[in-house]
């Protein structure tokens, strides 16, 4: 395999020197503040330091829509370029060493190579993601009309054996995850029976959970809609969660935060599901309408600590068995992939890092005392402090680069793997990836 361009750490060091004085001034300037509420700076670059994220493998292209897809250039033609890229992202950030890929279009020839590829760059692999919402090439029965709610018994077969096999590849890549989310739904009132679909979709579930290792979990996904456009089979996270509890102990409930209607309460509904021992882990994104799978943060950043506001909440009561899988899902239509993964990965670090900063105690107490201002200005001051030095000195004490967009940039990477990747017109395409 030719020699591909990497940067290395070397490089990353000159380019921190750079900006070491301004982060350590802020960083001090921090220290001083938190100090006054009793709070010291070295526990949150720790934890900021240990937080873990994986990223998509069909993240590192060029997302599209239903319209159109524009290729950037450089684009990664295959899952040994996808998991370069994905490098890239963890020597700059140090955050995100798990790669989450999808079958088939991530099927590995030679998972031991793959595995091998991967561990050479500081990478592994988290949950592996199934694929029956689209057809293969040369495959015996249509997912159109669905695919484990579907009616026909051979069509749910061979869903339920895609799913399996997804299990076996997975065990090879040492995943101890299977993640399945379907598009099966209607379009028009009355062609699919929802009670009946849910059955099917359970007793297909079934099959698959009885092929899950011991250690394994499985994820269910919920979606509102899309592809479907009037019925969603698992559509909310109430479905989810009932789906899960028929199972049994090993499947858990992911929250895509797109997947959810404008304006819910999803920080709710991770709650809910946190209470209920079911939580899986997150999907993370952002959106303004529907399922944009935008830039995490970049619309609604409150939201986004909210939702780790209940997240620590969870941890510092040390709930049982809480420990949820952290994943970004985007599309990346119009930024640069490995970019947007960058600033993604820093956000999530971001709101966790404040949801660390509330003062638990002061907001028990206006809580017990139904104090609404009090408890608001207890979140607001949290999710107001500027922790971005915490999140540079994490990054710069593992390796990374305290600014990792700018040092992405000045290594002329993607103008590189340009050179290294010449583009191939004919896979010009609309759709997600
Ligand atoms: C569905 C979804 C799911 C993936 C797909 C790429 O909208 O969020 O998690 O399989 O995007
Ligand atoms: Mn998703």
């Amino acid at each position: 395999m030719a020699q591909t361009f990497r940067i290395d750490d070397e490089f990353i060091a000159r380019e921190n020197e750079r900006a070491q004085a301004w982060v350590d001034e802020d960083a001090e300037h921090l220290a001083r503040v938190l100090r006054r509420s009793g709070r010291e700076l070295e526990p949150l670059v720790a934890a900021a330091a240990d937080f873990r994220l994986a990223v998509p493998s069909w993240g590192v292209g060029t997302g599209g829509t239903r319209f159109a897809r524009f290729p950037g250039p450089g684009e990664p033609r295959d899952v040994y370029e996808k998991l370069d890229d994905c490098a890239a992202i963890q020597q700059l950030v140090r955050t995100t060493p798990a790669v989450s890929l999808h079958i088939p279009w991530d099927r590995p020839d030679d998972p031991h190579a793959l595995v091998a590829y991967a561990n050479a760059r500081g990478l592994h692999f988290d949950a592996i993601n199934s694929n029956t919402f689209q057809d293969q090439p040369g495959q015996a029965r249509s997912y159109k009309f669905g695919s484990l709610s579907h009616v026909d018994a051979a069509v749910r077969q061979q869903a339920i054996r895609h799913n399996v096999e997804c299990i076996a590849i997975g065990r090879a890549l040492g995943s101890r995850a299977l993640s399945v989310w379907i598009g099966d739904g209607g379009n028009v009132p009355g062609q699919v029976h929802t009670r009946r679909a849910l059955e099917r979709y359970l007793d297909s579930m079934a099959g698959i959970y009885r092929a899950l290792p011991d250690d394994w979990r499985v994820y269910l996904e919920h979606k509102l809609y899309e592809p479907a456009f009037y019925s969603t089979v698992i559509n909310d996270w109430g479905t989810s969660y009932y789906c899960a509890e028929q199972l049994g102990p090993k499947a858990l409930c992911l929250v895509d935060l797109g997947h959810h209607a404008p304006n819910v309460n999803i920080e709710m509904v991770v709650a809910r599901l946190i209470g209920a021992r079911r939580l899986a882990g997150f999907h993370f994104n952002d959106s303004k309408y529907g399922d944009d799978d935008l830039d995490t943060g970049s619309i609604k950043p409150f939201q986004l600590f909210l939702v780790f506001n209940e997240l620590v909440d969870a941890e510092l009561d040390r709930t049982p068995g809480f420990a949820p899988a952290y994943m970004l899902d985007q599309s990346h239509n119009v930024t640069d992939p490995i970019e947007s993964l960058i600033v993604s990965a820093t956000e999530v670090v971001r709101a966790y890092v404040q949801a660390l900063l509330v003062d638990r105690a002061a907001l028990a107490d206006a809580q017990d005392r139904s104090d609404a201002i009090a408890a608001l200005a207890t979140l607001k001051r949290a999710f107001l402090t500027d922790v971005s030095p915490i999140l540079a000195l994490a990054r710069a004490r593992a390796g990374g680069a305290i600014d990792p967009v700018a040092a992405y940039r000045a290594s002329a990477y993607r103008q590189r793997k340009a050179a290294e990747r010449p583009a191939d017109a004919s896979r010009v395409t609309a759709g997600i990836v």
